[in-house]
């Protein structure tokens, strides 16, 4: 995977000391999420095999993204989310971060994603990565996420449906949330809502405080704003 590999080549040229990656589950997990019927909670016994191979799908698409780190001699370390944590109606509630917090003691990056978990109300459901990205950040007292898209950031109007939707380089909280109505849901299959879906997680994180940056994964974007650099994207800060 290409683009995979890209990236790891950035952290590694960026030498971050201290980072926390989530990924999503893109073509590997949705599909079968979607097919299963994962995310809508346990309802007929068939759904049983489609867990399972959504929580394999999953496993194999970080796989490959932890052999991607060990080639460029990164140490990162899988984190299951479905191990350590169980959702509420799709919600994480109270969850343990220790591991998380020494593995980033010892200089190791985790590596968690979006995941088919177990639900106290719903038998299971799927949690998001950025369900997750928001409430790692704040149980690590983040400074900044930074998530990493097909498109350039966020847009006025969603800019796969309306050529001229225009980039917003920055936007407070307030008026993220005043813009709403306008941001695009996935036109991929994602079971859990796109960029829309994505702005919603983040907002508790936003509102403690955490600064978000939503870029391209185009060459060298993710490099550039690791080093604190101008980069083309979205800036969302609290105020
Ligand atoms: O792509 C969903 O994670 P997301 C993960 O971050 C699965 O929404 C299992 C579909």
């Amino acid at each position: 995977m290409p683009s995979i590999r890209m990236i790891v080549k950035e952290i590694l040229k960026a030498e971050i000391k201290s980072m926390v990656i989530v990924h999503g589950g893109g073509s590997y997990g949705h599909p079968v999420a979607k097919e299963f019927r994962i995310a809508a909670g346990y309802n007929y016994p068939n759904q049983l095999i489609g867990f399972s191979k959504t929580r394999q799908a999953m496993m194999a698409l970080n796989k490959l993204i932890i052999d991607a780190f060990i080639q460029e001699n990164l140490s990162a370390v899988s984190v299951q989310p479905s191990a350590f944590l169980i959702t509420n109606k799709g919600r994480i509630g109270e969850f343990d971060s220790t591991v998380v917090k020494k593995l980033l003691g010892l200089g190791i990056i985790p590596i968690l994603f979006g995941d088919a978990v177990l639900d106290s109300n719903l038998g299971f459901s799927i949690l998001s990565g950025d369900q997750l990205v928001s409430a790692l950040a704040l149980a690590l007292n983040a400074k900044r996420i930074i998530v990493c898209v097909d498109v350039d950031g966020l847009y006025n109007d969603d800019p796969k449906l309306n050529p001229q939707a225009e980039l917003i380089k920055e936007i407070t909280l307030n008026d993220l949330k005043g813009i709403m109505g306008n941001i695009g849901a996935s036109k991929t299959v994602d079971v859990t809502g796109g960029m829309y879906g994505k702005m919603v997680e983040l907002i508790p994180a936003l509102e403690k405080g955490v600064r978000v940056k939503i870029i391209n994964t185009r060459i060298n974007r993710l490099y550039k704003t690791l080093k604190n650099k101008d980069v083309i994207g979205t800036e969302i800060r609290m105020e």
